[in-house]
Parts: structure tokens; sequence; C-alpha cells
């Protein structure tokens, strides 16, 4: 296809699809016009690749998950189908500016971070290598809050993303299934039978997730809830016009909004209707197409590879074993025995109060039936392992990792440490029972967004210097190694550094009306606002560095801007106050005329991942500081290693990956390990003794506690400061001086610009290996046991 074809498809698009003369459009107009004709060009690939999934009779993978972080999808399907340059220049032609047109698209927020975005990833990946398979999820109609600040403190709005047509979405009102929910179950010949006392249906809507250069495409299919039936005519006939709406109103409420906690805030009746409407809906499609191409469903686990993406969607084992037992007749341990064939479960956390647990009279109240299979699950798993200590059942609730980690064939975490320590703590005892059930599959990103889409002058320079086939193969990125040592190559890549720190401070001074020295060091932090992932110690060690400086303002220091991003669940008061405290130590240390050459801090409102991808190609440092043991894995820090920029960092999830192929001389460790964690824990005082022994983090706690950020209020940070010094479960204070120290020699090494930029530049080299494409083809050999249906890329 041309640029000449492009154009009169966005110009028909425009007339008969918009209705809208071109003299009259808006960007919104362009956009979506652009955006069908786009579309269009992912069809035949995408139809391709149903039929070719069909003629193999093969299996295929179906990835459940509560989230899909996919954010824009226009410059997506743009890159992956290469049309980068004729996409310009029909806007151009058109009289609008390429990028405001991308950026009238908005942000599909339809998850958290680090999981919804890995979902998100792994569709883009399983589409490149021609992995047949679906995504199943919920389509909200509220993805996550947007954040602002109002006196640096964080207030949450609605997001409305379906305010406009969504461009991507094909409805499909034929694709309808009922889900019940309630009643009660009752013997009828000695067969259970659930007579649920509500139905709410679940309607498809698909999504083509197309791979690189649309070789191949799949389907993210998600579920919207709405009424059986949608309007009481006979209230509204009465004039009770409210009540006439109300069973549509209340069926919606089901897919109305995503529960904005990144760890489990169990317990909310709504959140396990969501996790099971989307999860038996998904369940029902299933077994429909498996079973319009096959007889016999025993055979189900050959045909079918269901991926858990953490227990949200755990109810999918008791409900296969109700399709396949209470609906089809099969008998119950064979169904049982079917269903884990076919399941597979990857655990997130290991934080113990992260890991799901349902009230057994609230399982009871809106799933009878499913807990009295569950119950059936952990009766026969006792008798199998008569000295087990490890129950789905225990103290009144159902503990949803258990039930999964039961009913999986396979369970993987989602690091190398990661895994060692599922293996030794959250499942010590069902890893005993079944050693050769758990899997590590290392987290990875796909390089279509994260280098190509969002970093075009590295993916330039990349093209130039190794031709182009790492797009698909990322580990060739280490054919770049021996040019870190060719004076052109590193002023090039320095350039292209350069020029992404150019755009950020413009958008920065433009959006936010921050002026920032792009020569500066740019250090970002960008995640979930989380007590362990340790934002408060980054903005301590900020307050200790403007100390530093004014005692000393003509000391060589090293210009640093503190980017700080993401957001808080809102219920987190204590996350809460930490951005706070960042929004204000950054107005303080902003107007400080004695530090401001030298260090600034920046906070702009409502991450996501649009922000990520300006955010991530301009750093030059990468914090990785959580304290270790806490983070399953992050990804984060390899979207920063890809773009060159080094970590700073703890033995944490990937980082400890990411360190070992960087090399440790290009990595910036500090702090204790998880082992150490643990048992510094036990020492009575040990926050007290390592504040004692720091005369900066003292005098930085101090500030905080006396005012001198809060315009002398000592309450407002009350709470961090207490906590800090006297429990301090996640040791920042023992890891302090540490961080400090490191913080030092990042500093030394910043001042050596080759020195860094060779750093940059093999941290680029060295991280092929965390590509998404190779966690999918992990995944497929070791866990879904599935081949490829299309041969390598070979351009
Ligand atoms: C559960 C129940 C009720 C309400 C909310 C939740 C909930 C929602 C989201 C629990 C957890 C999450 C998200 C977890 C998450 O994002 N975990 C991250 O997963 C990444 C991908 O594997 C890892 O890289 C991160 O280390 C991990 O924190």
């Amino acid at each position: 296809m041309t640029h000449a074809d492009l154009r009169s498809d966005t110009l028909r698009h425009l007339e008969f699809s918009l209705g809208k003369d071109l003299p009259h459009a808006h960007v919104y107009d362009v956009r979506m016009a652009l955006s069908l004709a786009v579309r269009d060009r992912i069809i035949t690939p995408w139809f391709a690749s149903t039929r070719a999934a069909y003629a193999a009779r093969g299996k295929r993978v179906y990835y459940l998950s509560m989230e899909f972080l996919i954010g824009r999808l226009l410059e997506d399907a743009i890159v992956n189908l290469g049309l980068m340059d004729e996409a310009r220049a029909v806007c151009e032609s058109c009289g609008f500016d390429f990028a405001t047109v991308l950026a009238n698209e908005p942000d599909a927020a339809l998850g958290n971070g680090g999981l919804g975005r890995l979902a998100a990833c792994f569709l883009d990946s399983m589409s490149t290598l021609g992995c047949p398979g679906h995504g199943y999820g919920i389509r909200y109609e509220h993805g996550l809050f947007q954040q602002r600040f109002e006196d640096g403190v964080q207030i949450e709005e609605p997001e409305e993303w379906l305010r406009q047509k969504h461009a991507w979405e094909f409805e499909r009102p034929e694709v309808m299934y009922g889900i019940a929910f309630g009643g009660h179950v009752r013997d009828h010949d000695g067969r259970r039978v659930w007579e649920p006392d509500e139905q709410v249906l679940a309607k498809a809507h698909d999504t083509p997730v197309i791979g690189w250069r649309g070789r191949w495409a799949n389907t993210l299919r998600l579920w919207g809830a709405e009424a059986v039936h949608g309007f009481d005519l006979a209230a509204f006939n009465r004039g009770d016009y409210m009540g006439a709406t109300a069973p549509e109103a209340l069926a919606r409420t089901i897919s109305r909004v995503l529960y904005p906690d990144d760890t489990s805030d169990a317990g909310k009746e709504l959140r396990l209707r969501q996790e099971y409407f989307f999860t038996a809906a998904s369940l029902r499609d299933i077994l429909r197409r498996f079973c319009g191409e096959h007889e016999d469903l025993a055979a189900l686990p050959r045909h079918v590879a269901i991926q858990l993406n953490d227990t949200h969607p755990a109810i999918a084992g008791p409900e296969l074993i109700r399709l396949l037992h209470d609906e089809h007749g099969m008998d119950f341990d064979t169904a049982e025995d079917t269903a884990r064939g076919c399941l597979g479960y990857t655990n997130h956390t290991l934080m113990p109060e992260a890991l799901e647990r349902w009230p057994e009279w609230l399982m009871d109240r809106v799933l009878p039936r499913h807990l009295e299979i569950i119950g059936r699950i952990d009766e026969g798993h006792a008798r199998a392992h008569p000295h087990r200590n490890a129950h789905i059942l225990s103290d009144g609730n159902v503990n949803m990792g258990e039930l999964s980690f039961i009913m999986a064939h396979k369970v993987n975490g989602v690091s190398a440490l990661h895994t060692d320590l599922v293996k030794d703590t959250v499942f010590a005892e069902l890893h005993r029972l079944h050693p050769d059930r758990i899997v590590n599959q290392t987290n990875g990103v796909t390089p279509r967004r994260w280098i190509v889409a969002a970093n075009p002058a590295l993916r330039k320079l990349v093209g130039d210097t190794i031709g182009p086939r790492w797009v698909s193969d990322l580990e060739r990125l280490s054919e770049l190694e021996p040019h870190v040592d060719d004076a052109g190559f590193m002023d090039a890549y320095a350039a292209a550094k350069r020029t992404n720190k150019e755009a950020l401070a413009r958008w920065l001074r433009e959006t936010q009306g921050v002026t920032v020295n792009p020569a500066a060091m740019f250090d970002i932090q960008i995640k979930r606002i989380h007590e362990y992932k340790r934002q408060h110690m980054n903005i301590l060690e900020t307050i200790a560095l403007w100390n530093a400086i004014r005692e000393d303002p003509n000391g060589e220091w090293t210009p640093r801007v503190k980017i700080f991003g993401g957001k808080a669940a809102p219920g987190y008061v204590l996350a809460k106050e930490i951005i706070h405290l960042i929004n204000d130590v950054g107005r303080v240390i902003n107007a400080d005329p004695v530090t401001r050459d030298w260090l600034q801090v920046v906070y702009p409102p409502n991450y996501n991942v649009t922000m990520a991808e300006r955010l991530i190609p301009a750093a030059d440092l990468s914090e990785q500081i959580s304290t270790a043991g806490k983070e399953a894995s992050g990804t984060g820090n390899m979207k920063f290693a890809m773009n060159g920029a080094p970590t700073i960092g703890t033995l944490d999830g990937a980082n400890v990956e990411i360190r070992e192929r960087v090399g440790a001389e290009n990595f910036f460790l500090f702090g204790m390990t998880a082992p150490e964690v643990v048992a510094r824990r036990t020492v009575e005082g040990h926050a007290a003794q390592a504040i004692d022994a720091s005369p900066r983090l003292a005098q930085a706690l101090e500030q905080v506690a006396s005012g001198v950020f809060s315009d002398g209020d000592t309450d407002r940070y009350r709470g961090v400061v207490d906590n800090l010094r006297h429990h301090d479960f996640f040791v920042v204070c023992s890891d302090f001086d540490g961080y400090w120290d490191a913080q030092r020699r990042v500093d030394a090494a910043f001042r050596d610009p080759a020195g860094w930029m060779r750093m940059a530049a093999l941290n680029t080299a060295r991280s092929g290996w965390f590509s998404s494409d190779r966690t999918i083809r992990g995944y497929m050999a070791e866990v879904w046991d599935i081949a490829p249906l299309i041969a390598p890329a070979s351009d």
C-alpha cells in the first residue's frame, strides 16, 4: 500500500465513516479516519491468522487477565505495519501535525501497572511470534482514575476513555453469554444442580492485535456487562423513570470500573463478581470454539492452554470443572484432571497481604456451587497428600493462591529470584508436594512499543548500525557492542539521548511550566507509589543532597533533575502522604536559588503508558530501589536498560538478571539482599539504630518532621516519619547510607560523559534478552506446549 492509498482511504473514512469533509475536520476526525484506514490494513492478516489457526487444528493459548494496560494503539499499529512515513505524510497533507493526531487518542488504561502492562506486551509478542491465542478481559467503562495534584495532594477523577468511539474494537452482539450469580444448589437424583437467582449478559468486544510487519494478528476479547432485560417498561409506564433503567444500571456496574488497587483489597463483592463474570464468559467462549472443532472434551488439554494472570481469574478452575462435570456429564475426577491439564498460573507477588482470599460466606452467596466444588478439590488434595499442610479452605476463607496452584499443571514466578522465593516461602509446602510444578519465566517487554515507537532516535541509530532484524530478534542488539569503541557511533548514541532529553524538556515546559536543563542528569523513578518501592527513600536522599549542596555551594556537584511519576491507590493513606511529601519537597527545593542549578524535583501528574513512552527514552538513570525480596520482577527496569539508562538498584526481582547481563560495572548496586532484609527486621530497633548512625538521614527526617517542607506543619508527615523511625518494615533507614553512597558513585560517573555514554550503550547492547518475545517462547515451550504457526521473521 502506498501513501496515496492511505491518504485516499483516510479521506474516504473521513467522509463516509465520520461524516466530515476535510475543511471542517477536527483533529479528532482525522485521528479516527486515519485509525480506520490503518485498521483496514489489519483485517486481512487478522482473518488469515484466524483461518490458519483453524486449519492447524492445534492448540491455542487463552490469556485470562483482569487488566490489559494497552495505552494508545494508533502509533503501535502504524509501527508494526511499517506505515510511519505514509501516516505522517497523510496527516501533513490534511493540514495536521502527526504528533498532534497521535496524541488525540485516549490512553486506554485498563490496568493498574506491571501486571496489566505485561499482559499487553505478551499479546504483542504472541502476535509477532505467530502463537495462536486470545487475550480475555473486561471492557471497563472507566479505566484507572486520572490523577491531579491540588496543593501537592493526589486527587482522583474518573477516567472517560469511552466517551469517544473506540476506533479499534468490533462489537460482537452475536457473541453474548448469560452469566449466573447467587441462588442455591439443590440435589436432583444425586446430581448437584445450581439454581442461580440472577443473570447478567456478557457481550464480546474484539480488538485485533497486530504483530511485527503484520505477519500475524490475534484477538483481544473484552467483555462488557449488560442486563438481560435492559428496560423495565412496566415501571416506565407507572411513571417510575429511574426504576425503569435500574436493571440496566445494576448489570452494567460489573464492567463499570477498574479496581484501582495494585495489591489485593479482598472482600469486595463487586470485585468477586467481576472476576467470575469475565472468567465464566471466557470459558464458555473457549468451550464453544473447541466444541465446534472437536468431539471429545477429554482432548481439551491438547487444544487449549489457559493462562491465569495472577489469582484474579482463579475461579476458572472450579468453573471449568463445573462446566465439564455438571453440564457435560464428565466424572468429577476426570473433569478436575482435564481442567488442570489446561491451566497455568502466574504468580506476581510474595506479599502475604496481597494474596487473594475470599470469605467463604461471600463465595457461598455469590457462587454457591463453586464453593462446593472448591471443597471437593481441597478434600481430594488432602486425600492424595494426607500429611499436607496447605489448604484451599482455611479460617473461613477461600485461598485463591492455593486454589490456583492446585488447579494448574504449571505455576510460574516472573523472575529468577522471585521464583526461588515462591518455592521457599508462599508455596513452600505445595512445592514440596509437587516439585515439578513451579517454573520460572522471567518477564520481558516488547521492543516494538518500548524502542521502535517510543524512541525513534535510537531506533534509527540501531537500524543504521546493525540493520533491521533486531526488532523481532532483540538479542541482535549485542551486535552493537563492538561499536561502543567507535567514536562516531558513540557520538550518535549521545546525540540520540540528547534529542530525547530535549524533547522531554520541551514537554515539561509546555505542559508543566517547568524549565529543566537538558545537560543535567535525568534521574527517573516511575511506578505505582508503594512503601516497598521506596519513593520516600528517594525523596529523603534528595533532601540530604539539598542539604549537602547548601553547605558547600561551590563543591563539585553533578546537576540532576529528579523526576517522579506514579499513582497511589485511593485508599492507601501512606502512599498518598509520600506523594504529598515529594511535591512539598519539590516546591521548597525548586525555589532555592543556591541549589537551583544543581537539583530540581519534577512530578508530572497522571503517569500512564503514554507518559512512560515519553520519559523512558529521555532517562539517564533508572531508579529500581525496592526492598530486596519485594518486587516480583519489575518491567520498567527492563525498558530503561534497553533505552540506555543504567540502573541504580537493589538485588530485587529482575534487577538481578539485568545486572548479570549488562555487567556489574554498568549497574549501581546498593542495599541488603533479600535474606539480609529478613535478618535485619529481627534486630530490635533497627530503624533507630540506622538513623543514629547516619547524621544525613537523621537531619532529613528531622526536617520533614519539623515542617521545613510543610510551612511549619508538624502533623502533615507524622505518618511517614513515625513509621520510618519506629517500624520501617521496608528497611528504608538501614539501606539509606548505601543508597547515598551509590548516588555519589553515580554523580562521579556522570561527570565523565564519554564513560557514562559507554555504560548507557552497553545497557542497550546487552538487554536483548529482556524482550517479551523471549518470555513468550519460554511459556510456549515450558508451560503451554505449543509451537508457532509462522516461521521466525527474517527481516
Ligand atoms: C486484587 C484484588 C482486589 C483488588 C485488586 C487486586 C490486584 C490488582 C492488581 C492485585 C494486584 C494487582 C497488580 C499486581 C502487579 O502489577 N504486580 C506486578 O506484576 C509485574 C508483572 O509481573 C511485576 O513486574 C511487578 O514486580 C509486580 O509488582
